[in-house]
């Protein structure tokens, strides 16, 4: 019976050749090492606190986190960032999918639930091309609430969008773990008030096989160890 060869040494490739059951089963084995976690999960804050107001009645906070205006929907922690952002979803911009500033400027925290190491972040500025939309940003990452000691994430210029629905716009920063991520609003486009329709982070993280996987990996390991002592002997 003719198998193919793929990466072993001639004496266990002569070996395996020998034993169809035993290829069949490292063949299993490698398909079954695969990731059980996304390389970057997108992540959505679960709260919000600011200092700039909730113009009422449509304008509260949590329409710039809970996906309200979304054209496409995700799942936190599951969906991944990329895959997601390559379909470049877009976000309506309408009474009740927008948060609506009653200052222009000043600082909004997002709570992301958990620490994670963020490295990116997703923002749907105001669409229609208007006075409201944020400018300028200064990000700050911290692990506590009260942002004791935070971390500089850099100052971002935001593009002011001339359509709705809007892109997202991707900002890029050195990955740090945090909880809470804070926006200084250092500037929007003249308004004496302001509007922001989404956000959304990138978790960087490193894939981990599954338990599943490390049991088959193990078990692999032992059957090659076997048929190598066998074929040594041999
Ligand atoms: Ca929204």
């Amino acid at each position: 019976m003719g198998l193919p060869v793929i990466v072993f040494g001639s004496k266990v490739d002569n070996m395996i050749r020998s034993r169809p059951s035993a290829i069949s089963f490292a063949l299993l084995v490698s398909l079954a090492i695969v990731p059980a976690s996304l390389a970057t999960p997108i992540i959505g804050a679960v709260s919000a606190t600011t200092n700039m107001g909730e113009l009422q009645p449509d304008g509260n906070l949590v329409h710039a986190i809970n996906q309200s205006g979304l054209l496409s929907a995700y799942t936190s922690g599951v969906t991944d960032f990329d895959a997601y952002m390559a379909g470049d979803p877009g976000h309506f911009s309408f009474p009740g999918n927008d948060w609506l500033t009653i200052t222009p400027t000043g600082v909004v925290d997002f709570n992301l639930g958990s620490v994670l190491p963020i490295g990116r972040m997703a923002v749907w500025n105001f669409g229609g091309n208007t006075a409201f939309d944020f400018t300028q940003i200064h990000l700050f990452g911290s692990l506590d609430a009260a942002f004791l000691t935070p971390v500089d994430l850099g100052t971002f210029n935001l593009v002011v969008p001339t359509i709705n629905p809007v892109g997202a716009q991707i900002l890029s920063f050195s990955s740090t773990s945090v909880q809470y991520i804070r926006m200084q609003v250092v500037a929007n486009n003249g308004a004496d008030r302001s509007a922001l329709g989404e956000v959304a982070f990138a978790a960087a993280s490193v894939p981990e096989p599954s338990s599943l996987s490390l049991a088959f990996a193990a078990a692999f390991t032992l059957c090659l160890s076997s048929l190598v002592r066998k074929d040594v002997r041999a």
